[in-house]
């Protein structure tokens, strides 16, 4: 029986590249589903696991914790994955270092934005969002989507080089969300699919279909949302589009 449990909604984009992680590097753990849309993650027992009550967190024994990144590293650390999940070399880690910290203060606002005002506007109020909102939406993931391509990937098979690190899993995990949405995003970037491409193989195929699958299924599922969590859903509908 695996010691680590984690604690994971398929729909979150940091619980994806948790998954992503886990599984692909072959790191033994208790998956627990957690589903947001009953509402799962604000019980007390919840609460205890991790006291922000966001998906994902992680046990350990009598030791828990929540955040993404910081469960990714714990993952490393523990497990003493492959070198090139997170390389030891200085300047190949710091590569991959100054991706997640992009990633997370710039670029996954983005993402967010555009998922929620392409695919859960709709599920949340029957209608299509605004088009001049999602018109900037759109602009704004294309900045991201140039940026990742240009400013990171440049020529290279990988974000940091040439093997595939947890900067790639955490942005595809992210950046992919967006398919469900109907979106062809990668069309315009051919150097972003076919490092998608590369990331999927990576990871796994059958791995990355699970995975969105269950973004696309989850707007099957609205008999199953709490109505604590449609009224949330409805106020980050309104957030997102103002
Ligand atoms: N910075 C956190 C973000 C976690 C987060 O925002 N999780 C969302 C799902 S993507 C959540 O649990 N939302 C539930 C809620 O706010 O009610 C991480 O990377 O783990």
């Amino acid at each position: 029986m695996p010691e680590v449990e984690l604690f994971l909604d398929p729909i979150s984009s940091p619980c994806r590249g948790v998954y992503f992680f886990a599984k692909a590097s072959k790191i033994p753990f208790k998956n627990n589903v957690v589903q947001l849309a009953k509402g799962e993650h604000l019980t007390e027992h919840f609460g205890k696991l991790n006291p922000s009550r966001k998906v994902p967190a992680l046990k350990d024994g009598d030791f828990t914790m929540g955040e993404s990144y910081a469960i990714i590293f714990y993952l490393i650390r523990k497990f003493k994955t492959p070198d090139h999940w997170y390389p030891s070399d200085l300047q190949k880690r710091a590569r991959v270092d100054e991706y997640l910290a992009w990633h997370l203060t710039t670029a996954r606002s983005g993402t967010t934005k555009l998922f929620w005002l392409k695919a859960m506007t709709p599920y949340v109020t029957g209608h299509e969002v605004n088009p001049e909102k999602l018109n900037a939406a759109l602009c704004e993931f294309k900045t991201i989507s140039t940026a990742i391509q240009d400013v990171f990937l440049q020529d290279k098979p990988f974000l940091v080089g040439d093997e595939v690190s947890i900067a790639d899993v955490v942005a595809l995990a992210d950046i992919s969300q967006t398919c469900v949405s109907g979106l062809h995003v990668f069309e315009d970037y051919p150097k972003l699919a076919a490092w998608k491409q590369r990331v999927k193989e990576a990871v796994g195929v059958e791995l990355f279909k699970e995975a969105l699958d269950g973004i696309a299924n989850f707007r099957k599922t609205d008999k199953q949302v709490s109505p604590e969590m449609k009224e949330r859903f409805k106020a980050t509908v309104e957030y997102f589009s103002r």
